[in-house]
């Protein structure tokens, strides 16, 4: 007994004092080449997200680097602007893109939007979309796009050093109070998390607030909800929310209990080889070197480690197996009315191909996707467009588990079916 309490507070005072440790070096090392292996492909928009995680690890491709840059200012700002000519809100994707621009320390003046014939810089623009979606909070009770895109905004403004109106930063801390972060059907772990480093910024860089006090008890509330979403196997959430999660607990001062079973969880997914979408080890790879976006404010880029080099291509071929597995797809509609189609697929094969084979055959089953950071985002089956605009999606689950991964990542290795369903949120 007495031994066990010697034990645990020299464990403990080892613990305390080094936030959220992480060593595993080489483990790091062939994380970041993956990271900057997935820059190398032109078939997809370059993505801020992965740019900003290149930039705040430690070792660094700079040529790399600065190609991915620009073709960011180029490609991803283009796509920008092609949005606001559909009159859609930005505000995720323009967040991300100022913070990429930080994370490289660009001067953010010397970037301009155009929209409607006028010129507006990046920080001005994103305060406008903002103040639009106070007003969207105000009169609808949410943000036209959500929660987690409205925190990035207010991050991404912070970051750079522009003062937040206190009604931008009100609505957010009342949602959190009012629990509202949740665009699914539980608490969105990643919108706290964001939430949390978004406010975090805010108390940090002594942005006026309406009332001090309720900052200070949201920012408690947030960290709260993330230590409660921690499951028995370390993850907080799911695998593909404990990164940006650690992130936010280290930008809010954890220490090492509060999170070393997150982030022993989080190595053990990286054994596993959990993460191969770019956009899931963009959100890891921080987390992983102990730093966060906030670091993003104070980014010198200067004597930096210009040694991280790909490996000879090695294309990692994935042979489908000649087994089949039997596969069904139920569609239910907004109406209610279902329709099963079944299907022999190669055993490994994605959904996204499954559902391509099933079209094939024409069976009466159709579908259709839309790009996103994530991939492609399933939009229209059978027909039937579940709309954004009026909060409706395809969620999909697997003999009743919701999957949480996307079509093009989520791997059929057994029999099973799958159930799509029109569903509002
Ligand atoms: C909000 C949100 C949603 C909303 C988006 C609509 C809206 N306007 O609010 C809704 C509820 C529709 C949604 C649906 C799904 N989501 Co979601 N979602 C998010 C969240 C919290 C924020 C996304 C965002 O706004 N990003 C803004 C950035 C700046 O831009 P963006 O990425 O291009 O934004 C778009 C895409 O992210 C897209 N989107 C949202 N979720 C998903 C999931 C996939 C797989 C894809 C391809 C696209 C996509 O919607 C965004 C707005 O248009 C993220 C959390 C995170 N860590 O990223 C999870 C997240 C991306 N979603 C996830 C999942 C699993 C799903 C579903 C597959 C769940 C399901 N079982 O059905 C479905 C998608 C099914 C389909 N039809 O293809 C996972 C993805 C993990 C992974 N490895 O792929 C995340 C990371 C959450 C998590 N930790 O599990 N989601
Ligand atoms: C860069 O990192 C490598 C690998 O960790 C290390 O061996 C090297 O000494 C570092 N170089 C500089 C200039 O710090």
């Amino acid at each position: 007994m007495i031994t066990l309490v010697i034990v645990s507070a020299l464990l403990l005072t080892l613990a305390v004092g080094k936030p959220c440790a992480s060593d595993h070096e080489a483990l790091l090392l062939s994380f970041s080449k993956q990271l900057l292996q997935s820059v190398d492909t032109q078939e997809t928009l370059p993505n801020p997200s992965v740019h900003i995680a290149l930039r705040l690890s430690t070792h660094h491709n700079l040529a790399k680097e600065s190609e991915h840059l620009n073709r960011i200012k180029a490609e991803f700002h283009d796509d920008i602007e092609k949005s606001l000519r559909n009159n859609e809100l930005v505000v995720g994707h323009l967040a991300l893109y100022i913070l990429a621009l930080k994370s490289s320390c660009h001067d953010l003046e010397s970037v301009h939007l155009t929209h409607n014939e006028m010129k507006e810089s990046l920080l001005i623009h994103l305060k406008k979309e903002m103040e639009e979606e106070k007003q969207n909070i105000a009169f609808g009770h949410r943000p036209k796009t959500n929660y987690y895109q409205y925190s990035l905004g207010i991050l991404a403004l912070c970051v750079s050093g522009v003062r937040v109106s206190t009604h931008v930063s009100q609505k957010l801390i009342h949602a959190v109070e009012h629990r509202q972060l949740k665009p699914g059907e539980s608490l969105c772990v990643d919108s706290h998390a964001v939430a949390g480093m978004a406010l975090q910024c805010l108390k940090d860089e002594g942005i006026a607030v309406k009332d001090n006090a309720e900052l200070d008890r949201a920012l408690a509330t947030i960290k709260q909800r993330l230590l409660d979403s921690k499951r028995a196997d370390g993850h907080m959430g799911n695998e593909f929310s404990t990164g940006l999660a650690v992130q936010a607990l280290i930008a809010m001062g954890s220490q090492m209990e509060e999170c070393g079973s997150a982030m022993e969880a989080l190595r053990a997914d990286l054994k596993k080889g959990t993460y191969h979408n770019p956009m899931a080890i963009s959100q890891v790879l921080p987390a992983l070197h102990q730093r966060t976006y906030l670091h993003l404010k104070s980014q010198e880029c200067r004597n930096e480690n210009d040694t991280l080099t790909l490996d000879a291509d090695s294309p990692a071929e994935v042979l489908l197996s000649h087994r089949q597995v039997s596969l069904q797809v139920e569609v239910m509609k907004s109406s209610g009315a279902s329709s099963v189609f079944s299907i022999h697929v190669p055993r490994g094969s994605s959904l996204f191909e499954a559902l391509n084979l099933l079209q094939d055959k024409q069976t009466g089953f159709t579908f259709n996707t839309e790009d996103s950071l994530w991939g492609a985002f399933l939009s229209v089956v059978n027909e039937e467009q579940a709309r954004q605009t009026d909060r409706r999606y395809w969620h999909i689950s697997s003999d009743g588990t919701s999957l949480t991964q996307g079509i093009k990542d989520y791997k059929i290795d057994l029999a099973q079916k799958i159930t799509i369903k029109n569903t509002g949120y």
